[in-house]
């Protein structure tokens, strides 16, 4: 079959999250090693929105289109999806991803021509939706279907998978910011090692798509993807995207003494963050080794009191301790924080400003709390905030959609750009965050998104 796989267009923001969707490389991967003709339009680097996209996507001719979406995206989304609908009347229009995993079937209501919603991990329903049309498989819901009991799905057996089908997207092509901003060398590539978090945070939803028991891929596959990137493709940075990389101590250290012996030209970096208290010493030393040159982390807040109702499953001193330990390995600190986590009080969002600037962090990140569908506090808020009849048009961090009952959107976004400006406006750190941040071909870009970042989005309720 002819099946064209979609990857939104991200307009705005200075050039960011443009990362290539390691998701749709695994399923066009499997549809292409089931025999299936695949193509990749990646709205992200083709840059075409409007009567642009949909003529890339008729051109394409697809028998099946599988759109795949996040939250943000929905609202661009909405409107060339109902077209798309209308000019491909015979094919079948398939959504998965993020936003479909968290809001199930309510995703029929943002896009009431879809015929078919998968929820989780892919690989293996849109197989079975292919060969089988009449039954929707484990992990997906047919439009009109009466009973829709079906739950998120994964993967058990990683090693079953094939390798991305990163000829649908080489890594060159991807000249935006990564994910977590930092970069020392282009071109550079995210992979998957391991899928899945047993971790319960109430802000997250990212067990939605991976679940939380965490499955490996064997380390040979890893290995043999990371030659192909780097011999075939040229690319110097991997970036390791996995929901929890260190999680399994002794699989990290594996993958570590590997990287150390095959000694490849290239780096290492987790931008989504390891958790702190999975560091130890053997660890660090090795991540070192094998050519981390920065460690990324979520530290979310700086208040005990607010880590705890999150579930974070940590202290301030536990933290403080890792970030220790991190420096004494030589390796700086990329620290993720979010304001305006539901019950949260202006002096909680103080104490996190605080932490950062005390905590000897080089590079911090302060976001405004997202209510992301599917996760207990964006549920919480969702139930009584109506998101989908706007569609999801204020779904964005740099729109403050959320804000915690004690402060406004307004007030919130005040204290997010004052939390950047305590953190960097120093000498010390801002010479440290810039040697961290430089690099010719992003250094710009990076700049451009600060300015979209604190001053994009002003809607707000004063
Ligand atoms: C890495 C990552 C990113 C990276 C890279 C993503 C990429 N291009 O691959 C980047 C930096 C882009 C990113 C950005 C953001 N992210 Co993010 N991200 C992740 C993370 C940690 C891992 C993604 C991943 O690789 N998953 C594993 C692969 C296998 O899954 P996948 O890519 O989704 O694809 C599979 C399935 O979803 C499905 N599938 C996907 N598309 C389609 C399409 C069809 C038709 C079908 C049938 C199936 C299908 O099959 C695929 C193969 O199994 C997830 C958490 C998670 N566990 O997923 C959060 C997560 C997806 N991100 C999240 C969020 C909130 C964001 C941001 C909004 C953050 C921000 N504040 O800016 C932005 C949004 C992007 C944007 N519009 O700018 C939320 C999503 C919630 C939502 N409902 O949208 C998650 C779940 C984390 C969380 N905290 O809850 N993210």
């Amino acid at each position: 079959m002819r099946i064209t796989l979609l990857y939104p267009p991200r307009p705005g923001g200075g050039g960011t999250n443009l990362v290539p969707p390691v998701g749709l490389l695994y399923l066009g991967a499997v549809l292409e090693k089931a025999g299936h003709q695949v193509v990749l339009l990646d709205f992200t680097q083709l840059e075409k929105t409007g009567n642009d996209l949909v003529k890339d996507v008729v051109n394409s001719d697809p028998e099946v289109l599988m759109i795949s979406a996040f939250t943000s995206d929905v609202f661009l989304l909405k409107p060339i999806v109902s077209i798309l609908g209308e000019v491909l009347p015979k094919a079948r229009l398939w959504l998965g991803g993020p936003h479909a995993s968290c809001v199930e079937e309510k995703a029929f209501l943002d896009f009431p021509r879809i015929d078919a919603v998968f929820l989780g991990e892919a690989e293996e329903s849109v197989l079975e939706a292919l060969e089988f049309p009449e039954v929707p498989p484990a992990g997906v819901i047919y439009s009109g279907q009466e009973l829709k009991s079906t739950r998120s799905r994964q993967v058990e057996d990683l090693s079953s998978l094939p390798i991305p089908a990163w000829h649908l997207a080489p890594p060159e092509q991807y000249r935006g910011l990564p994910n977590g901003v930092v970069l020392k060398r282009l071109p550079y590539a995210p992979i998957l090692t391991t899928r899945g978090c047993p971790y319960r945070c109430t802000f997250c939803a990212g067990f939605k798509v991976t679940g939380r028991k965490i499955r490996h891929r064997p380390l040979s596959q890893v290995w043999e993807e990371i030659e192909l990137l780097v011999n075939d493709y040229g690319v110097e940075e991997i970036h390791i995207e996995d929901d929890n990389f260190t999680f399994d101590r002794s699989y990290a250290k594996e993958f570590c003494e590997i990287a150390i012996r095959k000694n490849l030209p290239v780096l290492f970096s987790t931008p989504n963050g390891v958790r702190l208290d999975a560091l130890d010493d053997e660890l660090l030393s090795l991540m070192k080794e094998a050519g981390w040159y920065v460690v990324h982390c979520g530290i979310e807040s700086g208040s005990d009191r607010v880590l705890k109702r999150i579930q974070k499953a940590t202290t301030t001193s536990e933290i403080k301790k890792s970030i220790e330990l991190i420096h004494s390995h030589g390796l700086p600190v990329a620290a993720y924080f979010i304001l305006g986590l539901p019950g949260e009080t202006e002096k909680d969002i103080e104490k996190t400003i605080e932490f950062a600037r005390t905590s000897g962090v080089e590079w911090a990140q302060f976001a405004c709390f997202l209510p992301i569908p599917g996760s207990p506090d964006g549920d919480s808020f969702l139930k009584d905030n109506d998101m989908v009849s706007t569609g999801w048009e204020a779904f964005h961090n740099a729109k403050c959609p959320a804000p915690p009952v004690s402060l406004t959107a307004y007030e919130l976004k005040k204290l997010q750009r004052r939390a950047f400006m305590r953190f960097y406006l120093r000498p010390g750190p801002m010479f440290r965050a810039t040697a961290l941040l430089f690099h010719r071909d992003t250094f710009f870009r990076i700049i451009k998104r600060g300015f979209s970042y604190l001053f994009g989005g002003r809607q707000h309720n004063r």
